[in-house]
């Protein structure tokens, strides 16, 4: 054994033992702010740890500290993170309603968007007229979970942490102290906050073959287009309250994307931009959310341009695992946390409370469904379609309609992506060329989507010109 590797072993033992001494958890890796450099043989250094009988570990205080003043003045950055509890009643397909439980009035609830290492301010208040009291339980956060009871009617919560791990993380009610948690969180009181790396993202390596036996390594950098899709289930009565028998038995009818069933499929504007007749059908006569009556429910696409970058953030906020699959395309690249943990795959799992982030390009023009590969949840809401390109050869008929001046890229920059499945911006965004309103809102919400300059498709769809 040569005496470096020698040293770095009694440094390692005493460190055991030190920590052992200390009762604390943290190795030598994990200890911030004394460093000792071992490679140099810091003589004075080990001689000290020896006088102490082991190494007096510096508690990283701050990745236990929870104090708003404290963490408000570290010189990191702060995010408020404002979010009211409050049960509404919010429609669900075929003209019903059901007793919604929400964060802000929308499910899923508001995303949370900041880079690793910010401190979140996080603050819940419940509306003196609620009828219960609700928590949040944010995944993002390492505290204690006392911080998660519940906040009573008339009452304000609030608590900080610093968000130390990059990735994406569901937040959810945590009932009333813990009790009817299921309904809370099945009822919609769910979202995700992303948390961006601190280093940002890693460009895209894509890989193809030349038919020679080579590959091809083509790579995409960092910034990408994203989107967020979140899965979930309802369980209701048939008069739209929350089923707990249901539940147990796993027997839900309603499979939710980012809280609606066929969120992302055609309705008539598809029609009557693809076919010139509203009333005939893009994909399959299947269009649930069809009427423009529907307004922010109407299901919208997703628009992706060809050989761009897409970032897509999925959660898996329901009871039933999400086989997450593009049809037509591969999975070029899935995340966990800050780690790659698969590439060039075709369908990746998601069990309950799981997340990943998929990076993908779209190789040809055409719509591609991406599913739950689960039929039974296919069938009762778990699909959508992206459209990449222009696969209906619109752009002459767009500019001979005044639409577009020049050809586009995607059909985004005509009708916008859905502000439902549109994350707030990060690090590492490529913005959205326009955002229309969509997703489980209530008026109060659609009303500022309206003031963020989001568009109303139901009020431009009427003025576009027919198109023959
Ligand atoms: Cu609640």
């Amino acid at each position: 054994m040569n005496k470096r590797a020698s040293t770095l072993l009694t440094v390692a033992a005493v460190a055991v033992v030190g920590a052992t001494l200390f009762g604390s958890t943290f190795t030598q890796s994990q200890m911030a702010g004394q460093v000792l450099n071992v490679a140099e043989a810091d003589l004075s250094a080990l001689e000290h740890v020896h006088r102490m009988g082991g190494l007096q570990l510096n508690m990283p205080k701050a990745f236990a500290e929870t104090d708003c003043d404290v963490l408000e003045n570290s010189g990191r950055q702060v995010h408020e993170f404002n979010l009211t509890g409050e049960s509404v009643e919010l429609p669900i397909m075929g003209g019903k309603t059901y007793q919604a439980m929400t964060f802000s009035g929308q499910v899923p609830g508001p995303t949370l968007r900041v880079t690793q290492g910010d401190v979140v301010k996080m603050t819940l208040t419940i509306p003196p007229d609620e009828a219960v009291g609700h928590g949040n339980d944010m995944h993002s956060s390492q505290i204690t979970s006392g911080a998660f009871e519940s906040v009573l009617p008339g009452e304000s919560t609030t608590y900080c942490y610093i968000a130390e791990a990059a990735g994406v993380f569901k937040y959810h009610c945590s009932g009333v102290q813990l009790v009817s948690m299921d309904q809370h969180v099945l009822s919609g009181m769910y979202g995700i906050a992303i948390v961006d790396p601190a280093n940002g993202y890693k460009k895209l390596m894509v890989e193809k073959t030349s038919g020679s036996g080579v590959i091809d390594r083509k790579f995409y950098p960092a910034d990408a287009l994203e989107f967020q899709l979140q899965f979930n289930q309802l369980y209701l009565t048939d008069e739209g309250f929350y089923d707990a028998a249901a539940m147990f038995k796993h027997q839900n009818k309603h499979t939710v994307v980012n809280g609606i069933q066929f969120a992302y499929t055609p309705n008539t504007l598809h029609n009557q931009l693809v076919k010139g007749d509203e009333k005939s059908n893009v994909f399959v006569p299947a269009q649930p959310w069809r009427d423009i009556e529907n307004e922010h429910l109407q299901s919208q696409l997703l628009y992706v341009e060809l050989d761009q970058h897409v970032r897509i953030f999925v959660e898996n906020q329901g009871n039933e695992p999400v086989f997450f699959h593009i049809v037509g395309e591969i999975l070029d690249r899935i995340t966990q946390g800050n780690r790659v943990q698969s590439a060039a795959t075709e369908t990746w799992n998601l069990g309950g409370s799981q997340n990943m982030i998929v990076d993908l390009v779209f190789d040809e023009p055409g719509t591609y469904a991406f599913v739950n590969h689960d039929y039974a949840a296919i069938y009762t809401g778990a699909i959508g379609i992206f459209v990449a390109g222009d696969p209906f050869g619109l752009n002459p008929r767009l500019m001979e309609a005044g639409i577009i001046d020049a050809p586009v890229d995607s059909y985004a920059h005509v009708l916008g992506n859905p502000s439902s499945a549109v994350p707030p911006m990060g690090m590492n965004s490529i913005e959205h060329p326009r955002v229309n309103i969509h997703g489980l809102y209530t008026d109060e919400v659609v009303q500022q989507k309206k003031d963020a300059g989001n568009v109303a498709l139901w009020e431009l769809i009427p003025t576009l010109p027919p198109i023959p």
